[in-house]
Formats: C-alpha cells, structure tokens, sequence
C-alpha cells in the first residue's frame, strides 16, 4: 500500500515535471502582434535526475527526455528582416505605420500586413499584403461624391484586426481609419479568387463598430450618424453579413453623449418618440413619462408597474406616417424592440408601433398608440 502510493507520487511528480518542461515556448512566428522583431523565450530546463524511490524496484518512468526543439531565433529574425525589407522597398516616401505578421488568406503561413501614411494632400492612410514575392494592395473604396480622397483614412494610426468578423469560416482583415469631421471609416477585405476582396466599406461620424445586436454571436457592423437637428442623438444603421455581402438590416436610436441627465429632444414629433424608448431603456420612467400627454388615464404608479420586467428597449424605423401631420398633430410609426426578463427567461419582442403625437408649449407629447406585435422569442444568449 505504502509502495503503491510511492509509485503514485513518483508518477505524479514526473508526470509535472515533463508537463511543465514541455510548456510550449510561444512562436514568435505566430505571434498575432509582431512586430519584425524577435524575443526569445528561454526554455525551462529539464530536470537532470529523476527522483528514486529506494525499497521496491521502481519502472523507471520513461516520459523523460522527448528533446525539445531550440527555437532557432535567427530564423525569425531573418524572417523579420527580410519582411521589413520587402516592405520598406515598396512603401516609397510613405511612413510605415505598423506591420502585422498573421495569416490573412487561411493557407496555415502568415503573411504580412502593412499600414503606412502618405503625405499626400490630404494625407491618406494606405495597407497592402505582401504574401512571399506577391505584393496585394488592399483598395479603399471610391470617396463618395464632395468628400475628398483619404483612402483608408486621413490621419496616423493603427488599427487592423484580422480575425472571422463574420463568421463564415475565413479571416478578413479590418482596417479603422479617421478622417475630418470626426469620420470613422473601416475597410474590410476577405482573400478571394487570388486577391483581397474588398467585402465592405463603412464610415459615420459617430463612430463605426462591430457589436452582436440580436444575440446570436454574429457581430453585425454599426455605422454612428449624429442627428443634425439633435447633437445628443445618434442614428445607428446596423449591416448584417448575409451570404456574400453585408447589407442593411436594421437602424436604432442611441446617445451622443453618455453623460446625465439626457436631455430629452422633443422640438419633433419623431424626437419625442425617440426620446420616450430611450428614456425607457434608461429606467428613467419619470422621464418617459413625462413625455406622455397628462389626460392618459393611468397614473404614474399604475403606468411604471407595466415595465417591471423590461431591461432593455431599442427604437428605428421612426417616421412620421406620410400626410398625418399638421401643425399640432402628427402619427409616428417605429418599431420597437422590447426585452423582458420573465420567470429567469428572457423574452424578446418586436413590436410595430404607431403614436399619436401632439404639440404642447412644452414640444410635442406622445397621447396614445396602437401596437401589433410582430415576433416574440426567447433569448437563448443575452448580447
Ligand atoms: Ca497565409
Ligand atoms: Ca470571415
Ligand atoms: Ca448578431
């Protein structure tokens, strides 16, 4: 019994000591952030002696010495150095901003990517691939019309991603860049028929960002539009990966600003219906129901207690129905999404919805609304 548990603490003893003698140094070649340059990790020594036990023959453990490989530093570097160089014979009087070594087309070696500013008027940021010998430029996409030429964006940084943004398998390289008027602009390419397919181009001058809207792990891409006639609301357009191409999906109303108060716009019939589900979604009923007409029948207790499962409402598709304003009355549609936290489960529901709005001294006031729900689900993960 005693010999047993020994030979157990031996096994266990050796069996530590080689996992931990063959941790995995970290490659540097696939390192996702290098940098041409390389740092050597020392490896963990070996133990020399195996611990023996002295009564009982022990069985010799035989998992010892499976050599480990030196990683041959010079390798890398040369690796290292020639990319740089390759890529500093290409860049021409432009400022190599920041390289990537990763693998950009899925074939199991990394390539390397480079970002670089030109001084150009105005100055624009430029990326391409250079896989090997093969030099890949990664075209931005066609200015649109009166906004000038900034290619993948106007101003010095550095914000690549290569990753699957849209869940289909393969690696697209994401480039953020920024530009005059507080623009965001992100440029997406996918390796494709023997080139970097441009998959998306998308800006805003609210910002552009990959968020998961609907919960289904997917990220869809956001692009930020700050509301002319209300500086504290953002117009979000909200694309969506569907077989071959992101198209728009869906748009929702958000804050500018994170600071509160929000003040809430209410100088549009749209705003006030705007301002009334994003106050919802704030758990500032108060406020929201402030902007309900006071000859609503229902008081504020009796009103609040109808959202006491809610945690999250979003509101889009806000406009005013087509000849049903006048100067002191208009119906605006939206469609609401709604989530409730019911028993442990969370149930979500889209709902179409039409209000009937009314101006006061005070700006316009929400007085009733019909609505027809449209779907309802239950949320098997909460994004
Ligand atoms: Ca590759
Ligand atoms: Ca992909
Ligand atoms: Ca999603």
């Amino acid at each position: 019994m005693k010999a047993h548990h020994l030979l157990q603490s031996v096994l266990l003893l050796g069996t530590l000591l080689f996992a931990h003698a063959c941790t995995p140094t970290a490659s540097f070649l696939a390192a996702p952030t290098s940098t041409p340059r390389a740092i050597f990790t020392p490896t963990p020594l070996l133990p020399t002696t195996m611990p023996t036990a002295t009564s009982t023959p022990m069985p010799t453990p035989t998992s010892t010495a499976t050599p480990i490989p030196t990683p041959d530093v010079t390798v890398a570097q040369n690796i290292a150095r020639a990319g740089m160089a390759a890529i500093q014979a290409r860049a021409d009087d432009a400022s190599l901003l920041c390289l990537r070594y990763e693998d950009t087309d899925a074939d199991g070696a990394p390539e390397w990517v480079a970002l670089f500013h030109q001084k150009t008027d105005p100055p624009r940021l430029s990326a391409f691939v250079l896989d090997a010998d093969a030099v890949y430029p990664l075209e931005p996409a066609f200015p649109k019309a009166g906004t000038p030429d900034v290619g993948l964006g106007q101003y010095a940084t550095c914000e690549i991603q290569v990753r699957d943004v849209n869940a289909d398998g393969r690696p697209e390289i994401a480039i953020f860049g920024h530009a005059d008027k507080n623009k965001t602009l992100l440029h997406l390419y996918v390796w494709e028929d023997d080139t970097y397919r441009r998959l998306g181009f998308f800006s805003g001058d609210a910002g552009v960002r990959f968020m998961d809207s609907d919960g289904d792990l997917e990220e869809e891409i956001w692009e930020g539009y700050r509301e002319q006639g209300a500086p504290d609301l953002v117009w979000y357009v909200i694309h969506t990966w569907e077989e071959h191409t992101y198209g728009w999906t869906s748009d929702r109303w958000g804050w500018y600003f994170l600071d509160r108060p929000h003040p809430y716009p209410t100088h549009k019939p749209e705003y006030a219906v705007i301002a009334f589900y994003l106050a919802l979604n704030d758990r500032d009923l108060p406020g929201a129901y402030n902007l309900l007409l006071p000859q609503n029948e229902r008081t504020y207790e009796t009103w609040a207690h109808g959202f006491a499962t809610t945690v999250r409402v979003s509101v889009g598709s806000v406009h005013i129905i087509p000849g049903t304003e006048t100067e002191n009355g208009a119906r605006v549609a939206a469609m609401v999404t709604s989530w409730d936290n019911e028993g442990g489960a969370i149930v979500g529901r889209l709902w179409n919805t039409e209000w009937r709005v009314s101006r006061t001294p005070a700006g316009w006031r929400l007085v009733n609304a019909t609505v027809e729900m449209l779907e309802e689900w239950k949320a098997t993960y909460w994004p």
